[in-house]
């Protein structure tokens, strides 16, 4: 059985070609820097959006036309599983994520769902075991039943957080027994309303119970994968507890969690948070806590979470700038936790998306590349500096200093003398590099 007849292997065919379902950037065994471009990118497909999304908005229906959608309950689940292998393998990525809802049915109780999931993993794992393909994470969908519409390990109700918790066991479970690089937390409802009827403390306490917990069982059932807390700022709920990659570092060490998560980073949850992406990827590289990277962009006209397929060579080149900084994604990837729009309804579709945002970030990967061998922001940033090398900068930087040695600097000072920050200069630099792709020495 085939899901996808119109589509052969994807190839990599250069920029110039006019192949649709073709790489025009993505050159998977091309090295750089010693690395082919399969090793370094890591992408990923995000098996909710692909697979189960039926493209809804809050004023439509579902207008997604998708074969498996002749079946229903598990052979729906089954059937999602061998088009979602023939999709990893006619693209040729290597990597998938899931949610548990995402793969199989809810049942009537949490023994029939976690059945289902048992079947249906099954299934995975033998496809697994025949294909080259590795799942990068996995995590429980703690947000969408009624059950959750207080929250789950920041739920009023213990009775919750205890649902919360078996659901999460089963997915390490999972997690193990599938090889997950990874797994991810992303606190769906954890945060709140309104305050009027909130207990923050003890939210946030409870938040930090439950991870602990979570890190004491992936210890005891030996499940090594790294995990990860996904920020996001607000929606669902007004205010989301992990709002992004600073306040999320803040929380780790407050609860001396530290040691035991690193960091998601979702390009959409960025700018909804009134960041760039390259700025939560930057807190969270200097403070050593970038992990994954979940690969998509909103729209900057609306304020709320599109997760739409990446494709501003510009952002991903920033992206890639400080991922190559990075050394890698290490056990993370690029994971396109991301939705074609209403009105591209086709299967098709599916892979002119992903071959979008594969190009998108390999075009971004060669650009960033080459502004880091050129030291392009690198000799910007060390000449804007350059007073912490020497004098009493240097005191500064090395401990030395204090109040009344800075005093008699700053005393003896004749005139200050600021530079400029060139920042038009620096723009003008990076179009050249994104305008001169091929023409690059
Ligand atoms: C929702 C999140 C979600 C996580 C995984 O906004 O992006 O999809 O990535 O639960
Ligand atoms: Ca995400
Ligand atoms: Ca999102």
């Amino acid at each position: 059985m085939t899901w996808f007849a119109n589509v052969n292997k994807i190839k990599y065919e250069g920029p110039h070609s006019t192949n649709p379902l073709a790489f025009k950037f993505y050159n998977p065994e091309e090295k750089i820097n010693g690395q082919t471009m399969e090793e370094f990118l890591r992408f990923g497909v995000a098996y909710w959006h692909t697979f189960t999304q039926e493209l809804v908005d809050p004023f439509g229906d579902g207008t997604a036309i998708r074969s498996w959608n002749k079946f229903d309950g598990m052979d729906k689940a089954k059937a999602r599983v061998e088009a979602a292998f023939e999709l990893f393998e006619k693209l040729g990525v290597k990597y998938f994520c899931f949610h548990d809802v995402d793969i199989a049915p809810e049942g009537a109780t949490l023994q029939e769902s976690n059945q289902n999931l048992d079947t249906i993993v099954a299934m995975i794992k033998e496809y697994m075991n025949t294909s080259d393909v590795k799942l990068l994470w996995n995590t429980a969908n703690n947000f969408t039943n009624p059950r959750f519409v207080h929250g789950a390990a920041s739920s009023s109700n213990a009775d919750v957080f205890a649902y919360a918790a078996a659901k999460v066991k089963k997915q390490l479970e999972i997690g193990k027994e599938l090889n997950g690089e990874s797994y991810v937390f992303w606190g769906g409802r954890e945060g709140y309303e309104t305050l009027l009827n909130t207990d923050l403390g003890l939210e946030q306490d409870n938040l930090a119970r439950f991870f602990q917990m979570a890190v004491d069982y992936a210890k005891e059932i030996d499940f090594g994968a790294q995990f990860l807390i996904e920020p996001k700022p607000k929606e669902p709920t007004t205010h989301q507890y992990d709002f992004d990659a600073q306040s999320t570092h803040a929380f780790l060490l407050k609860y001396g969690l530290q040691d035991y998560f690193k960091l998601n980073i979702e390009a959409n949850h960025a700018t909804l948070a009134g960041h760039t992406f390259e700025h939560e990827l930057r807190y969270a590289r200097v403070n050593g806590i970038l992990g994954s990277v979940d690969a998509n962009q909103g729209d900057p006209l609306i304020g709320w979470d599109t997760d739409e397929f990446p494709a501003d060579i510009y952002a991903t080149t920033l992206a890639m700038y400080e991922i190559i900084k990075n050394g890698g994604l290490g056990s993370g990837g690029l994971n396109f936790d991301a939705k074609v729009r209403r009105g591209s309804f086709e299967q098709d579709d599916l892979f002119y998306a992903h071959i979008a945002g594969m190009d998108a970030f390999a075009a971004g990967y060669r650009i960033a590349n080459q502004m880091v061998e050129d030291q392009v922001f690198e000799k910007i940033i060390d000449e804007r500096y350059a007073s912490y090398k020497e004098g009493i900068g240097k005191d500064i930087v090395e401990g030395k200093a204090d109040f009344k040695s800075l005093e008699q600097h700053a005393l003896n000072l004749k005139e200050i003398k600021n530079t400029s920050g060139r920042l038009e200069l620096i723009r003008a630099t990076i179009n050249q590099y994104l305008l001169t792709l091929y023409a690059q020495k």
